[in-house]
Protein backbone atom coordinates (compact mmCIF):
# COMPACT_ATOMS: atom_id res chain seq x y z
CA UNK A 1 0.00 0.00 0.00
CA UNK A 2 1.13 3.53 -0.80
CA UNK A 3 3.36 5.19 1.74
CA UNK A 4 1.94 8.87 2.85
CA UNK A 5 3.37 9.20 6.09
CA UNK A 6 6.27 12.17 5.53
CA UNK A 7 5.94 11.81 1.74
CA UNK A 8 5.60 15.43 -0.63
CA UNK A 9 1.87 15.76 -1.94
CA UNK A 10 1.35 19.00 -4.48
CA UNK A 11 -2.41 19.27 -4.27
CA UNK A 12 -3.78 21.51 -7.41
CA UNK A 13 -7.09 22.84 -7.09
CA UNK A 14 -8.77 23.50 -3.59
CA UNK A 15 -12.75 22.82 -4.62
CA UNK A 16 -14.05 19.32 -3.52
CA UNK A 17 -11.19 16.90 -4.74
CA UNK A 18 -8.74 19.09 -3.63
CA UNK A 19 -9.76 19.44 -0.06
CA UNK A 20 -10.72 16.12 0.81
CA UNK A 21 -7.48 14.46 -0.72
CA UNK A 22 -5.44 17.18 1.04
CA UNK A 23 -7.28 16.64 4.49
CA UNK A 24 -6.67 12.84 4.14
CA UNK A 25 -3.31 13.10 3.22
CA UNK A 26 -2.45 15.55 5.95
CA UNK A 27 -4.46 13.22 8.71
CA UNK A 28 -2.51 10.33 7.47
CA UNK A 29 1.35 12.55 8.14
CA UNK A 30 1.50 13.49 4.45
CA UNK A 31 3.44 16.95 3.66
CA UNK A 32 0.66 18.64 1.52
CA UNK A 33 1.16 21.59 -0.04
CA UNK A 34 -1.93 23.09 -1.50
CA UNK A 35 -2.86 25.88 -4.09
CA UNK A 36 -5.36 27.79 -6.05
CA UNK A 37 -5.42 30.77 -8.33
CA UNK A 38 -8.49 31.75 -6.71
CA UNK A 39 -7.63 34.68 -3.98
CA UNK A 40 -7.44 33.46 0.09
CA UNK A 41 -10.59 35.05 0.93
CA UNK A 42 -12.37 32.36 -1.56
CA UNK A 43 -10.90 29.27 -0.74
CA UNK A 44 -12.51 26.92 1.99
CA UNK A 45 -9.49 27.57 4.26
CA UNK A 46 -11.64 26.69 7.51
CA UNK A 47 -12.40 23.03 5.79
CA UNK A 48 -8.52 22.57 5.88
CA UNK A 49 -6.60 20.19 8.44
CA UNK A 50 -4.27 22.77 9.93
CA UNK A 51 -1.10 20.75 8.68
CA UNK A 52 -2.16 21.90 4.93
CA UNK A 53 0.17 24.68 3.49
CA UNK A 54 -2.17 26.48 1.44
CA UNK A 55 -1.06 28.83 -1.30
CA UNK A 56 -3.73 31.44 -2.69
CA UNK A 57 -3.40 33.20 -5.86
CA UNK A 58 -1.77 30.54 -7.91
CA UNK A 59 -0.88 27.30 -8.49
CA UNK A 60 2.57 25.72 -7.21
CA UNK A 61 4.15 22.54 -7.27
CA UNK A 62 7.43 21.62 -5.40
CA UNK A 63 9.75 19.93 -7.34
CA UNK A 64 9.79 15.44 -6.75
CA UNK A 65 6.53 15.74 -5.09
CA UNK A 66 3.03 13.24 -5.90
CA UNK A 67 0.70 15.71 -7.66
CA UNK A 68 -3.25 15.25 -7.09
CA UNK A 69 -4.05 17.60 -9.74
CA UNK A 70 -8.24 18.47 -9.79
CA UNK A 71 -10.59 17.04 -12.79
CA UNK A 72 -11.26 20.24 -13.82
CA UNK A 73 -8.08 20.95 -14.51
CA UNK A 74 -7.36 20.93 -18.22
CA UNK A 75 -5.03 19.24 -20.46
CA UNK A 76 -2.25 21.50 -21.81
CA UNK A 77 -3.09 24.19 -19.54
CA UNK A 78 -0.36 26.14 -17.88
CA UNK A 79 -1.41 24.72 -14.30
CA UNK A 80 -1.34 21.14 -15.62
CA UNK A 81 2.05 21.38 -17.73
CA UNK A 82 2.83 22.46 -14.56
CA UNK A 83 2.01 19.33 -12.82
CA UNK A 84 3.60 17.22 -15.18
CA UNK A 85 7.21 18.91 -14.99
CA UNK A 86 8.09 19.00 -11.74
CA UNK A 87 5.57 16.42 -9.93
CA UNK A 88 7.37 12.48 -9.71
CA UNK A 89 3.63 11.28 -10.51
CA UNK A 90 0.24 13.47 -11.22
CA UNK A 91 -2.16 11.68 -10.19
CA UNK A 92 -6.37 11.89 -10.04
CA UNK A 93 -7.84 11.53 -6.74
CA UNK A 94 -9.48 8.13 -7.99
CA UNK A 95 -6.01 6.72 -8.46
CA UNK A 96 -4.46 7.81 -4.90
CA UNK A 97 -7.55 6.66 -3.71
CA UNK A 98 -7.24 3.20 -5.39
CA UNK A 99 -3.75 3.03 -4.00
CA UNK A 100 -4.62 3.32 -0.40
CA UNK A 101 -7.96 1.49 -0.68
CA UNK A 102 -8.61 -2.26 1.54
CA UNK A 103 -11.76 -2.34 0.10
CA UNK A 104 -12.58 -3.92 -3.37
CA UNK A 105 -14.08 -1.14 -5.99
CA UNK A 106 -16.67 -1.05 -8.19
CA UNK A 107 -16.05 2.11 -11.01
CA UNK A 108 -18.93 2.97 -13.26
CA UNK A 109 -17.97 5.26 -16.21
CA UNK A 110 -19.52 6.34 -19.47
CA UNK A 111 -20.91 9.47 -20.96
CA UNK A 112 -24.93 8.55 -19.43
CA UNK A 113 -26.06 6.93 -16.89
CA UNK A 114 -23.22 7.37 -14.13
CA UNK A 115 -24.60 8.67 -11.44
CA UNK A 116 -27.65 6.78 -11.16
CA UNK A 117 -25.93 3.14 -11.68
CA UNK A 118 -23.54 4.38 -8.85
CA UNK A 119 -26.17 5.24 -6.38
CA UNK A 120 -27.90 2.19 -7.26
CA UNK A 121 -25.08 -0.12 -6.58
CA UNK A 122 -24.82 1.43 -3.61
CA UNK A 123 -28.46 1.23 -2.19
CA UNK A 124 -28.19 -2.27 -3.20
CA UNK A 125 -25.18 -3.82 -1.48
CA UNK A 126 -26.20 -1.33 1.87
CA UNK A 127 -29.37 -3.26 1.69
CA UNK A 128 -27.78 -6.81 1.87
CA UNK A 129 -25.78 -5.39 4.45
CA UNK A 130 -22.29 -4.62 3.44
CA UNK A 131 -20.23 -1.71 4.32
CA UNK A 132 -20.48 0.51 1.02
CA UNK A 133 -18.60 3.90 0.55
CA UNK A 134 -20.31 5.69 -2.55
CA UNK A 135 -18.42 8.35 -3.86
CA UNK A 136 -16.43 9.91 -6.65
CA UNK A 137 -18.09 12.11 -9.88
CA UNK A 138 -20.84 11.49 -8.29
CA UNK A 139 -20.31 14.92 -6.07
CA UNK A 140 -18.38 14.64 -3.05
CA UNK A 141 -15.09 13.00 -4.24
CA UNK A 142 -13.75 9.76 -2.88
CA UNK A 143 -11.20 10.74 -0.47
CA UNK A 144 -13.45 11.80 2.47
CA UNK A 145 -14.66 7.61 2.66
CA UNK A 146 -11.54 5.79 2.70
CA UNK A 147 -11.07 5.92 6.48
CA UNK A 148 -14.36 4.02 7.61
CA UNK A 149 -13.55 0.61 4.34
CA UNK A 150 -11.85 -2.52 5.33
CA UNK A 151 -11.21 -5.43 3.18
CA UNK A 152 -14.93 -6.45 3.63
CA UNK A 153 -16.35 -2.98 2.47
CA UNK A 154 -17.33 -1.83 -1.14
CA UNK A 155 -16.13 1.09 -2.58
CA UNK A 156 -18.75 2.21 -5.39
CA UNK A 157 -17.47 4.89 -7.38
CA UNK A 158 -18.23 7.08 -9.77
CA UNK A 159 -15.46 8.03 -12.12
CA UNK A 160 -15.40 10.51 -14.91
CA UNK A 161 -13.05 11.01 -18.14
CA UNK A 162 -11.20 13.47 -16.15
CA UNK A 163 -10.50 11.39 -13.16
CA UNK A 164 -9.21 8.29 -15.91
CA UNK A 165 -6.80 10.74 -17.63
CA UNK A 166 -4.82 10.43 -14.22
CA UNK A 167 -5.09 7.06 -13.28
CA UNK A 168 -2.18 4.63 -13.81
CA UNK A 169 -2.22 2.09 -11.93
CA UNK A 170 -6.53 1.51 -11.29
CA UNK A 171 -7.67 -2.05 -11.17
CA UNK A 172 -11.11 -2.13 -10.17
CA UNK A 173 -12.57 -5.37 -9.04
CA UNK A 174 -16.17 -4.29 -11.13
CA UNK A 175 -16.42 -1.89 -13.90
CA UNK A 176 -19.00 -0.50 -15.74
CA UNK A 177 -19.06 1.19 -19.25
CA UNK A 178 -22.02 2.64 -19.85
CA UNK A 179 -22.13 3.98 -23.02
CA UNK A 180 -20.18 6.29 -24.88
CA UNK A 181 -21.35 9.43 -26.65
CA UNK A 182 -19.87 12.72 -27.84
CA UNK A 183 -19.03 14.94 -24.95
CA UNK A 184 -16.78 16.88 -23.48
CA UNK A 185 -14.63 18.15 -26.78
CA UNK A 186 -13.75 21.22 -25.70
CA UNK A 187 -11.80 19.39 -23.12
CA UNK A 188 -9.91 16.64 -25.12
CA UNK A 189 -10.43 17.76 -28.33
CA UNK A 190 -11.54 15.12 -30.33
CA UNK A 191 -13.88 12.13 -29.53
CA UNK A 192 -10.67 9.62 -29.69
CA UNK A 193 -8.92 11.01 -26.75
CA UNK A 194 -12.14 10.69 -24.44
CA UNK A 195 -12.65 7.54 -25.37
CA UNK A 196 -8.84 6.33 -24.43
CA UNK A 197 -9.68 8.09 -21.42
CA UNK A 198 -12.79 5.95 -20.64
CA UNK A 199 -11.10 2.73 -21.87
CA UNK A 200 -8.69 3.06 -18.51
CA UNK A 201 -11.11 1.85 -16.22
CA UNK A 202 -10.50 -1.38 -17.51
CA UNK A 203 -6.76 -1.54 -18.94
CA UNK A 204 -5.02 -3.19 -16.03
CA UNK A 205 -8.01 -5.54 -14.63
CA UNK A 206 -7.55 -9.47 -14.82
CA UNK A 207 -8.49 -12.77 -14.11
CA UNK A 208 -11.30 -12.64 -11.11
CA UNK A 209 -12.03 -9.42 -12.10
CA UNK A 210 -15.55 -8.57 -14.07
CA UNK A 211 -16.54 -5.78 -16.72
CA UNK A 212 -19.67 -4.77 -17.93
CA UNK A 213 -19.92 -3.20 -21.19
CA UNK A 214 -23.34 -2.06 -23.33
CA UNK A 215 -23.87 -3.90 -25.51
CA UNK A 216 -25.32 -2.12 -28.14
CA UNK A 217 -23.29 0.81 -28.14
CA UNK A 218 -20.85 0.51 -31.18
CA UNK A 219 -17.49 1.96 -29.68
CA UNK A 220 -18.42 0.09 -25.89
CA UNK A 221 -19.02 -3.44 -27.83
CA UNK A 222 -15.89 -3.18 -29.57
CA UNK A 223 -13.91 -2.68 -27.10
CA UNK A 224 -11.12 -5.17 -26.26
CA UNK A 225 -10.76 -7.01 -22.36
CA UNK A 226 -7.59 -7.83 -21.17
CA UNK A 227 -7.24 -11.60 -20.96
CA UNK A 228 -9.05 -13.48 -18.21
CA UNK A 229 -11.16 -10.83 -17.32
CA UNK A 230 -15.46 -12.10 -16.94
CA UNK A 231 -16.85 -9.57 -19.53
CA UNK A 232 -20.75 -9.48 -19.55
CA UNK A 233 -22.55 -7.27 -21.81
CA UNK A 234 -26.35 -5.65 -21.42
CA UNK A 235 -28.48 -4.19 -24.17
CA UNK A 236 -31.63 -4.56 -25.60
CA UNK A 237 -30.82 -7.91 -27.43
CA UNK A 238 -31.78 -11.44 -26.32
CA UNK A 239 -28.53 -13.35 -25.78
CA UNK A 240 -27.41 -10.68 -23.50
CA UNK A 241 -26.09 -11.25 -19.57
CA UNK A 242 -28.78 -8.71 -19.53
CA UNK A 243 -31.38 -7.32 -21.58
CA UNK A 244 -34.74 -5.26 -21.85
CA UNK A 245 -37.65 -6.16 -24.16
CA UNK A 246 -39.17 -2.67 -23.32
CA UNK A 247 -41.60 -4.03 -20.73
CA UNK A 248 -39.26 -6.12 -18.57
CA UNK A 249 -35.89 -6.52 -17.96
CA UNK A 250 -33.96 -10.27 -18.25
CA UNK A 251 -31.17 -11.60 -16.56
CA UNK A 252 -29.25 -14.72 -17.70
CA UNK A 253 -25.40 -15.25 -16.86
CA UNK A 254 -23.74 -17.82 -14.13
CA UNK A 255 -26.57 -19.03 -12.43
CA UNK A 256 -28.53 -15.70 -12.43
CA UNK A 257 -31.85 -15.98 -13.92
CA UNK A 258 -34.84 -13.87 -13.57
CA UNK A 259 -37.44 -11.61 -15.18
CA UNK A 260 -37.93 -8.21 -13.82
CA UNK A 261 -41.11 -6.37 -15.06
CA UNK A 262 -40.54 -2.54 -15.12
CA UNK A 263 -43.20 -1.66 -14.06
CA UNK A 264 -42.64 -2.79 -10.64
CA UNK A 265 -39.85 0.00 -10.56
CA UNK A 266 -40.01 3.74 -9.00
CA UNK A 267 -37.03 4.52 -11.46
CA UNK A 268 -38.97 6.12 -14.62
CA UNK A 269 -38.24 5.80 -18.12
CA UNK A 270 -36.42 3.31 -20.27
CA UNK A 271 -32.55 5.14 -19.85
CA UNK A 272 -33.52 3.71 -16.74
CA UNK A 273 -33.64 0.25 -17.57
CA UNK A 274 -29.73 0.30 -18.85
CA UNK A 275 -28.93 1.37 -15.46
CA UNK A 276 -30.93 -1.57 -13.94
CA UNK A 277 -29.13 -3.87 -15.60
CA UNK A 278 -26.32 -2.92 -15.68
CA UNK A 279 -26.29 -2.57 -11.78
CA UNK A 280 -27.90 -5.99 -12.04
CA UNK A 281 -25.20 -7.78 -13.86
CA UNK A 282 -22.18 -6.13 -11.88
CA UNK A 283 -23.12 -7.69 -8.50
CA UNK A 284 -25.26 -10.12 -8.40
CA UNK A 285 -24.11 -13.73 -7.75
CA UNK A 286 -20.47 -11.65 -6.91
CA UNK A 287 -21.60 -9.58 -3.93
CA UNK A 288 -25.29 -10.01 -3.72
CA UNK A 289 -27.96 -12.34 -4.81
CA UNK A 290 -31.51 -11.18 -5.94
CA UNK A 291 -34.39 -11.69 -3.42
CA UNK A 292 -32.23 -9.91 -0.94
CA UNK A 293 -31.98 -6.63 -2.84
CA UNK A 294 -35.22 -6.96 -4.48
CA UNK A 295 -37.24 -4.66 -2.21
CA UNK A 296 -34.27 -2.16 -2.08
CA UNK A 297 -34.31 -1.83 -6.22
CA UNK A 298 -38.25 -2.01 -6.14
CA UNK A 299 -38.03 1.32 -3.99
CA UNK A 300 -35.24 3.07 -5.57
CA UNK A 301 -36.62 7.01 -6.50
CA UNK A 302 -33.73 8.27 -8.54
CA UNK A 303 -31.20 10.85 -7.88
CA UNK A 304 -31.99 14.65 -7.68
CA UNK A 305 -31.54 16.21 -10.69
CA UNK A 306 -32.31 13.30 -13.31
CA UNK A 307 -35.55 12.74 -14.10
CA UNK A 308 -37.02 13.90 -10.84
CA UNK A 309 -40.66 14.89 -9.82
CA UNK A 310 -40.73 18.65 -8.69
CA UNK A 311 -44.30 19.22 -8.61
CA UNK A 312 -47.91 19.92 -10.29
CA UNK A 313 -48.92 22.95 -11.03
CA UNK A 314 -52.50 23.48 -12.48
CA UNK A 315 -52.16 19.72 -14.33
CA UNK A 316 -48.82 19.99 -15.96
CA UNK A 317 -45.94 18.20 -14.28
CA UNK A 318 -42.49 19.47 -14.21
CA UNK A 319 -39.09 17.05 -13.83
CA UNK A 320 -35.82 18.49 -13.63
CA UNK A 321 -33.17 16.63 -15.41
CA UNK A 322 -30.38 19.27 -15.38
CA UNK A 323 -27.89 16.43 -15.64
CA UNK A 324 -28.69 15.99 -19.28
CA UNK A 325 -25.93 17.80 -19.96
CA UNK A 326 -24.89 16.61 -23.60
CA UNK A 327 -27.31 15.83 -26.41
CA UNK A 328 -27.04 11.99 -25.76
CA UNK A 329 -28.29 12.37 -22.03
CA UNK A 330 -30.90 14.50 -23.57
CA UNK A 331 -31.97 12.36 -26.44
CA UNK A 332 -32.32 9.60 -23.87
CA UNK A 333 -35.00 11.39 -21.81
CA UNK A 334 -37.06 12.39 -25.17
CA UNK A 335 -37.27 8.60 -26.14
CA UNK A 336 -38.02 7.43 -22.51
CA UNK A 337 -41.66 8.65 -23.16
CA UNK A 338 -44.49 8.06 -25.89
CA UNK A 339 -46.46 10.68 -24.90
CA UNK A 340 -45.43 14.07 -26.53
CA UNK A 341 -44.01 16.69 -23.82
CA UNK A 342 -43.07 20.84 -23.41
CA UNK A 343 -39.05 20.67 -23.51
CA UNK A 344 -36.83 23.14 -21.97
CA UNK A 345 -33.12 23.04 -23.42
CA UNK A 346 -30.23 25.09 -23.96
CA UNK A 347 -26.89 26.31 -22.20
CA UNK A 348 -23.71 26.62 -22.63
CA UNK A 349 -21.90 25.83 -25.98
CA UNK A 350 -19.19 22.94 -25.10
CA UNK A 351 -19.46 22.48 -29.46
CA UNK A 352 -21.71 19.55 -29.50
CA UNK A 353 -23.32 17.93 -32.34
CA UNK A 354 -27.22 19.21 -32.01
CA UNK A 355 -28.07 17.61 -35.25
CA UNK A 356 -29.63 14.47 -33.96
CA UNK A 357 -31.52 15.89 -30.83
CA UNK A 358 -32.78 18.81 -33.40
CA UNK A 359 -34.47 15.79 -35.22
CA UNK A 360 -36.05 14.01 -32.14
CA UNK A 361 -37.30 17.78 -30.37
CA UNK A 362 -39.64 17.41 -33.38
CA UNK A 363 -40.55 14.12 -33.09
CA UNK A 364 -41.26 13.33 -29.10
CA UNK A 365 -42.01 17.19 -27.78
CA UNK A 366 -45.36 19.28 -28.60
CA UNK A 367 -43.17 22.77 -28.17
CA UNK A 368 -39.85 23.15 -27.26
CA UNK A 369 -38.84 26.31 -25.30
CA UNK A 370 -34.46 27.18 -25.84
CA UNK A 371 -32.69 29.36 -23.53
CA UNK A 372 -28.79 30.32 -22.87
CA UNK A 373 -26.09 30.33 -25.02
CA UNK A 374 -26.84 27.53 -27.53
CA UNK A 375 -30.41 28.30 -28.20
CA UNK A 376 -29.64 29.55 -31.51
CA UNK A 377 -27.49 26.44 -32.59
CA UNK A 378 -30.34 24.11 -31.55
CA UNK A 379 -33.17 25.75 -33.00
CA UNK A 380 -31.11 25.55 -36.57
CA UNK A 381 -31.41 22.02 -35.83
CA UNK A 382 -35.12 21.23 -35.95
CA UNK A 383 -37.12 20.87 -38.37
CA UNK A 384 -39.48 24.42 -39.88
CA UNK A 385 -42.77 24.20 -38.58
CA UNK A 386 -41.97 22.65 -35.24
CA UNK A 387 -43.18 24.75 -32.30
CA UNK A 388 -39.91 26.54 -31.20
CA UNK A 389 -39.78 29.23 -28.71
CA UNK A 390 -37.00 31.53 -27.75
CA UNK A 391 -35.73 33.07 -24.76
CA UNK A 392 -32.67 34.78 -23.02
CA UNK A 393 -32.74 33.06 -19.75
CA UNK A 394 -33.95 29.70 -17.73
CA UNK A 395 -36.40 31.92 -15.58
CA UNK A 396 -38.01 33.08 -18.57
CA UNK A 397 -38.26 29.62 -19.60
CA UNK A 398 -40.39 27.97 -17.50
CA UNK A 399 -43.06 30.51 -17.57
CA UNK A 400 -42.96 29.84 -21.31
CA UNK A 401 -43.02 26.11 -21.17
CA UNK A 402 -45.84 26.10 -18.48
CA UNK A 403 -47.61 28.72 -21.28
CA UNK A 404 -47.31 26.19 -23.89
CA UNK A 405 -48.09 22.81 -22.02
CA UNK A 406 -51.23 21.79 -21.74
CA UNK A 407 -53.15 20.17 -18.41
CA UNK A 408 -52.03 16.62 -17.89
CA UNK A 409 -48.69 16.78 -19.77
CA UNK A 410 -44.98 16.80 -18.78
CA UNK A 411 -42.95 19.81 -18.53
CA UNK A 412 -39.03 18.35 -18.59
CA UNK A 413 -35.61 20.53 -18.18
CA UNK A 414 -33.72 18.29 -20.22
CA UNK A 415 -30.79 20.75 -21.77
CA UNK A 416 -28.03 19.16 -23.44
CA UNK A 417 -25.75 21.50 -22.30
CA UNK A 418 -23.43 22.27 -19.42
CA UNK A 419 -24.89 25.03 -17.17
CA UNK A 420 -21.93 27.66 -17.28
CA UNK A 421 -23.13 30.02 -19.07
CA UNK A 422 -25.65 30.94 -16.57
CA UNK A 423 -24.82 28.75 -13.40
CA UNK A 424 -21.81 27.83 -11.36
CA UNK A 425 -22.85 24.41 -12.08
CA UNK A 426 -25.83 21.79 -13.27
CA UNK A 427 -26.94 21.49 -9.77
CA UNK A 428 -27.39 25.43 -9.48
CA UNK A 429 -29.07 25.20 -12.68
CA UNK A 430 -31.95 22.50 -11.18
CA UNK A 431 -31.90 24.40 -7.77
CA UNK A 432 -32.93 27.36 -10.09
CA UNK A 433 -35.50 25.67 -11.86
CA UNK A 434 -36.92 23.95 -9.20
CA UNK A 435 -37.39 27.26 -7.15
CA UNK A 436 -38.64 29.02 -10.67
CA UNK A 437 -41.16 26.05 -10.90
CA UNK A 438 -42.51 26.11 -7.54
CA UNK A 439 -42.74 30.26 -7.40
N1 LIG B 1 -8.11 25.38 -10.47
C1 LIG B 1 -6.74 25.38 -10.26
N2 LIG B 1 -5.95 25.56 -11.35
C2 LIG B 1 -6.43 25.65 -12.62
C3 LIG B 1 -7.82 25.58 -12.81
C4 LIG B 1 -8.65 25.44 -11.71
O1 LIG B 1 -6.25 25.25 -9.15
O2 LIG B 1 -5.64 25.79 -13.54
C5 LIG B 1 -8.98 25.29 -9.30
C6 LIG B 1 -10.20 26.20 -9.34
O3 LIG B 1 -9.89 27.52 -8.94
C7 LIG B 1 -11.14 25.51 -8.36
C8 LIG B 1 -10.74 24.05 -8.49
O4 LIG B 1 -9.50 23.99 -9.22
O5 LIG B 1 -11.01 25.94 -7.03
C9 LIG B 1 -11.84 23.36 -9.27
O6 LIG B 1 -11.59 22.01 -9.41
P1 LIG B 1 -12.69 21.05 -10.05
O7 LIG B 1 -13.34 21.75 -11.18
O8 LIG B 1 -12.04 19.76 -10.32
O9 LIG B 1 -13.79 21.04 -8.88
P2 LIG B 1 -14.24 19.92 -7.82
O10 LIG B 1 -15.17 20.59 -6.89
O11 LIG B 1 -13.09 19.20 -7.24
O12 LIG B 1 -15.16 18.98 -8.72
C10 LIG B 1 -14.64 17.79 -9.30
C11 LIG B 1 -15.51 17.47 -10.53
N3 LIG B 1 -15.43 18.59 -11.46
C12 LIG B 1 -15.10 18.40 -12.75
O13 LIG B 1 -14.86 17.31 -13.21
C13 LIG B 1 -15.03 19.62 -13.60
C14 LIG B 1 -16.96 17.23 -10.10
O14 LIG B 1 -17.71 16.80 -11.24
C15 LIG B 1 -16.99 16.09 -9.08
O15 LIG B 1 -18.30 15.89 -8.63
C16 LIG B 1 -16.07 16.45 -7.91
O16 LIG B 1 -14.74 16.70 -8.39
C17 LIG B 1 -15.99 15.30 -6.92
O17 LIG B 1 -15.38 14.17 -7.53
C18 LIG B 1 -18.58 17.78 -11.80
C19 LIG B 1 -18.63 17.58 -13.31
O18 LIG B 1 -19.17 18.42 -14.00
C20 LIG B 1 -19.98 17.65 -11.21
N4 LIG B 1 -18.07 16.47 -13.83
C21 LIG B 1 -18.08 16.18 -15.26
C22 LIG B 1 -19.37 15.51 -15.68
O19 LIG B 1 -20.01 14.86 -14.83
O20 LIG B 1 -19.71 15.61 -16.87
C23 LIG B 1 -16.92 15.22 -15.56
Amino acid sequence: MLKVEGVGFSVLGLARTGVAASNYLARHGGDVLASDPKPRESLPIADLHPNVTVVDSRNEVREGDIVIISPGIRPGSPTWKLAHEKGSQVWSDVELFYLLSPAPIIAITGTDGKSTTTALIGKLLESAGIHTYVGGNIGWGCMDGLDSLTKDSVAVLEVSCFQLSHCQALRPAVAIVTNIAEDHLDYYGGLDAYIEAKKRVFQNMGPGDRLVLNGDDPVVSAFLPPDGVQTLRFGWTPGRAAWCDRRAVHVDFDRCQLVLPLDELKLQGLHNAENVMSALVAILGRFVDFPTVYPALRGFPGLEHRMEYVTQVDGRTFFNDTKATNPHAASAVLRAFDEPFVLIAGGYDKGSDFNEFGKLIAQRTSAVVLCGATRHRIEETIPEGHPVTLVAGLEEAVQKAFELAKPGQRVILAPACASFDEFSDFEARGHAFKQWVHA
